[in-house]
């Protein structure tokens, strides 16, 4: 019984270490790479590395958009429900991306 307490103990770590931050880049009016996929409790973070346009992430469906990002300025958010959501730039309605939140 101690046993497999110790192996769901060690189980539990590990999948809260997998947690990963995946890196979008904001770079010539796109979002690179355009579409990532990830696992539910994974954070992607965008990072705009254009020389001087502001952009910002929108998630239409819900209304969510993060600040304006100027150069060198990034914002991240964290996925727990699998499933599909788009996004796109606020200024640049046709700057889109995906992200894909894999279920189990
Ligand atoms: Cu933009």
């Amino acid at each position: 019984m101690r046993g497999l307490v110790g192996i769901a103990m060690v189980m539990l770590t590990v999948s809260a270490q997998s947690a990963e931050t995946v890196e979008v880049t904001i770079q010539n009016f796109r979002f690179v790479p355009a579409r990532v996929a990830i696992q539910p409790g994974d954070t992607v973070r965008w990072t705009n590395q254009e020389k001087r346009a502001s952009h910002s992430v929108l998630f239409t469906a819900e209304a969510l958009e993060s600040e304006r990002l100027f150069p060198g300025e990034s914002w991240s958010r964290r996925f727990d429900s699998p499933g599909r959501q788009a996004y796109r730039c606020g200024p640049h309605p046709e700057m889109e991306g995906v992200v894909e939140v894999r279920g189990d």
